[in-house]
């Protein structure tokens, strides 16, 4: 018989989202995504300083023997030029591989689409749960004052496909405007 995976716990610092004693912690800076942003002369005048958009936090945990992944994702407040500071995004390599959010603090936008053109967008704030199917290319935009922290759960064998999204962009764009955040296509976009 083969010896049990043992059950673990992690502990959120609910002030700042962070894991306590997190395993790993990806940090993610404009240098890191500049194609992602519309506005390529303000991400040119922010890059000088490169600032920190997100943060994601990874438990200890047994990974691949336990079957799930778990992290906390803080993104920060902020913008390029008019856009709100967001995930890189990403299809799931193992298209079976659905994942769930829930919203601790902050609000933001869940931008999801498929690779035949659908679009969804889904409000999030504490206490909202988000259900995104396997298919469905997901990311996340800060679009309030505070940081946006979110707790994630996905399959340990989904893979990360950031290649689709970093190449087709996505179909809408997330603007700062002063009627607030406002939802607009994306001219780059070259999806279907
Ligand atoms: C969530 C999950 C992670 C993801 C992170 C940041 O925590 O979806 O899998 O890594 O958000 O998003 P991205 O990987 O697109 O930068
Ligand atoms: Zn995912």
């Amino acid at each position: 018989m083969t010896e049990p995976t043992l059950p673990r716990f992690a502990s959120i610092n609910l002030a700042d989202g962070a894991i306590v004693d997190a395993a790993e912690v990806i940090v993610r800076r404009l240098s890191d995504m500049p194609a992602s942003f519309h506005d390529q002369r303000a991400v040119q005048a922010l890059l000088v300083s490169d600032p920190v958009l997100y943060r994601v936090y990874m438990p200890r945990q047994p990974g691949g023997s336990f079957g799930l992944y778990t992290a906390t994702s803080v993104i920060e407040p902020g913008r390029v030029g008019d856009e709100y500071y967001m995930t890189k995004g990403h299809f799931h390599v193992n298209e079976g591989a659905p994942e769930v959010y829930l919203t601790l603090s902050g609000e933001g936008k869940l931008l999801m689409q498929t690779r035949d053109g659908r679009f969804e967008m889904q409000d999030m704030k504490p206490g909202v749960v988000n259900l995104i199917p396997g298919e469905w290319a997901h990311r996340t935009v800060n679009t309030g004052e505070t940081r946006l922290v979110f707790l994630g759960v996905w399959p340990a064998d989904a893979g990360h496909d950031y290649d689709s999204v970093y190449e087709q962009g996505f179909a809408r764009l997330v603007l700062a405007t002063a009627d607030g955040p406002q939802v607009v296509p994306n001219p780059a976009y070259r999806g279907r």
